[in-house]
């Protein structure tokens, strides 16, 4: 059994072995920190709008060592649709709603991010961006009302109107900027009855196509407020073939 001072120094004997075995420096060795990995900190989703060629999604992401840090596409099913630049993420081409180009064609793009300090530490993000609708082509809006049944339209062909005949013959042109209705007349003569079929506009010529009874089906013209000239035909008819 030893003694407490025999105890003391066996003790001193092992850290003066210990030091001069390191070559004589004298000194403890300070311990390595440990790393840490980045940790992101923007989120796993976006949503953008089709067509846009802008930036669909901006991954950033920080590292509590203060180390720099990078962040790269590592994989993800639809991957390949995008590109990276300074943590923007863009659209390779751009998305189109109506024919998705997604794996799975969800509309729904997975593509993972990693962030690395350089040191070992990474870290990885599923990111999700759902590309949604835009509303394409014609927008419809109501311009005016009150025409009746199976009334016939033409587009102005060189101005922002209507042309629009209902089915009592009475004509109206109608101001597409204000929804003004103008009355100019009536396709029918007296006494005659039967079908509007058609109206065109040629360069502010109009024309109608009736169906009248007894007679066939004529071709008359219709006067349009602002026509310098009106077409002559007023009644051509086509008869019926005998064939
Ligand atoms: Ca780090
Ligand atoms: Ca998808
Ligand atoms: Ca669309």
């Amino acid at each position: 059994m030893l003694r407490r001072g025999a105890a003391s120094a066996l003790a001193i004997g092992i850290v003066t072995l210990t030091a001069s075995c390191g070559g004589g420096g004298g000194t403890t060795p300070t311990p390595t920190a440990a790393n840490h990995a980045p940790a992101f900190t923007s989120a796993a989703s976006a949503s953008v709008v089709e067509n846009s060629d802008g930036v669909a999604y901006t991954a950033t992401a920080t590292d509590a060592d203060g180390d720099p840090v990078a962040i790269t596409i590592s994989g993800g099913t639809d991957a390949n649709a995008f590109d990276l630049t300074d943590g923007d993420l863009t659209f390779v081409s751009r998305p189109d709603f109506e024919r998705p180009d997604d794996a799975n064609g969800d509309n729904i793009y997975n593509v993972t991010l990693t962030a690395s300090d350089g040191k070992g530490g990474k870290t990885s993000l599923a990111v999700s961006v759902e590309v949604t609708n835009d509303h394409e082509g014609v927008n419809l809006s109501k311009i005016a009302d009150g025409f009746g049944t199976d009334a016939v339209i033409a587009a102005r062909t060189d101005k922002s109107g209507l042309i629009v005949i209902s089915q009592d013959g009475s004509v109206h042109q109608v101001d597409a900027a204000t929804g003004t209705v103008s009355d100019i007349g009536n396709v029918f003569k007296a006494g005659e009855t039967g079908r509007v079929l058609a109206v065109a506009d040629f360069n502010r010529y109009g024309v109608a196509m009736l169906d009248i009874a007894s007679r066939g089906v004529i071709v008359r013209s219709v006067p349009l407020l602002d026509s310098l000239n009106q077409y002559t035909i007023d009644a051509q008819m086509a008869a019926p073939s005998t064939m």
